[in-house]
């Protein structure tokens, strides 16, 4: 399907092939407040397209950054130790590998509630966070990780130069896909990054979404969804280089690591990964063209199973008030008639509801408190964590449901 209006994120060629369409979903992490339960909520459409000049996923509508990460934005990166632990374990590697001491400077961009920058500041190394979440940037200068609540792009990245500021490290987790400005950003980092610095970005990896069927990582806040190939070819424009490619497949349902620096060298897993990319065809618009049929036989049967057990008298909960629980929630149009209740660690969601479906979120205890017959679970992505916690609800019969890529109770 042409789009003639739009343009790629990274090359701006115009010619976008349009593969998946979700409808129009409201913002995955605009929790409703039940005050606000009857008031009719914003929704916008969510249609996903391939560049075939460049390989870069990306969605088509933008939603004012703002509105996604400053009004509506709960989610805290310290809720899960399995998050934690990567984290703790990349700033030791870049540590050791990089020899950073007390002259050094680690820039985060997107650094949350400090999570990751914390391990930094333990060890003397000074550290800047970057992060426009209000309460996230105020808990982790509360913490002592200095941050400054702001958007990061190629004008701030300027201002900090301009006052002296060259990055030994910037770390980039999970916030490449979150900007519409993608040249803007990657120009920052280049502006930014020491002439021998190096700037790690991690994200979800595309491959894996399409092969794992992950649709529900798709939603507004996720502008873009990168490959070894489309990173390569955005850094390039930027003066920065590929240099090399670490895999995480347990984290966010596969992500990859991406080593960019001044350097031209490309290193042996970075050849490596491109090299597997073409070959599985990901620059390739074909590869993309049969997603929407598997994501609509996905949600079908997910909404038929729930309705099966829940006719046959079960009860039914959720696990996660995630972003990606919203997409699934509302595309396979599942809502209070089915799942009772959603829980979450997160005491900033509870007595929230999910959106455009309206499931109310509650503590994790409420899991053993109701003993719901199944549990489906939203933040699949973190299922053995999940599993360990609730070992209770587990042991005492309950069962769990997991979605994507073909909904299975295990
Ligand atoms: P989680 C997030 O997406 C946010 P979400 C963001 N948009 C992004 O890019 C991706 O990650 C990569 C809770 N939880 O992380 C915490 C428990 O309750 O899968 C979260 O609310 N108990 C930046 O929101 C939710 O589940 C637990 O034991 O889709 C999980 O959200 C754990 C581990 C998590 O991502």
């Amino acid at each position: 399907m042409p789009t003639p209006d739009a343009r790629c994120r990274s090359c701006g060629s115009d010619d976008l092939e349009v593969f998946l369409s979700l409808g129009s979903t409201p913002l995955a992490d605009a929790l409703v407040r039940p005050a606000a339960a009857g008031e009719p909520e914003a929704r916008y459409p969510l249609d996903v397209a391939v560049c075939p000049r460049c390989s870069l996923v990306q969605i088509l509508h933008e939603v004012e950054p703002r509105e996604l990460f400053v009004d509506n934005y709960l989610y805290f990166s310290s809720y899960s130790p399995q998050l934690l632990d990567h984290a703790r374990r990349h700033a030791d590697n870049l540590v050791a590998g990089r020899g950073l001491d007390a002259r050094s400077l680690v820039v985060e961009v997107a650094s949350n509630d400090g999570y990751l920058l914390r391990n930094f500041v333990e060890r003397g190394i000074p550290v800047l966070g970057i992060d426009p979440a209000p309460e996230q940037a105020a808990a982790a200068s509360a913490a002592g990780v200095p941050t400054l609540a702001e958007f990061f792009g190629g004008e701030m990245a300027a201002r900090l130069r301009s006052a002296g500021l060259r990055a030994d490290v910037i770390i980039a987790n999970n916030v490449m896909a979150h900007v519409p400005d993608l040249n803007g950003f990657v120009a920052g980092i280049a502006t930014l990054l020491a002439d021998d610095g190096i700037a790690t970005i991690e994200n979800p990896s595309v491959g894996e979404l399409i092969d794992r069927g992950a649709f529900d990582t798709i939603y507004h806040e996720h502008f873009c969804y990168f490959s070894c190939l489309s990173v390569d070819a955005l850094v390039r424009r930027h003066g920065l280089f590929l240099n090399e490619v670490e895999q995480f497949p347990d984290l966010h349902g596969g992500t990859l690591r991406w080593t960019v620096s001044h350097d031209p060298a490309v290193g042996e897993s970075a050849r490596a990964m491109l090299d597997a990319e073409r070959a599985a065809g990901l620059a390739d618009p074909a590869h993309y063209r049969d997603f929407g049929t598997r994501v609509e036989r996905t949600t079908r049967d997910l909404h038929a199973l729930l309705a099966k057990l829940k006719a046959g008298g079960s009860t039914i909960a959720a696990y996660g008030a995630a972003a990606k629980g919203s997409t699934l929630l509302n595309t396979a149009g599942i809502g209070t008639d089915l799942v009772d209740f959603v829980v979450d660690r997160n005491p900033h969601k509870h007595g929230l509801l999910m959106p455009g479906v309206h499931v109310p979120i509650r503590p994790t205890d409420a899991l053993v408190q109701d003993m719901p017959d199944y549990v489906l679970l939203l933040a699949w992505n973190f299922a053995a964590e999940i599993a360990a916690q609730q070992h209770e609800y587990l042991d005492r019969g309950g069962r769990f449901i997991v979605p994507v890529p073909t909904p299975t109770v295990i």
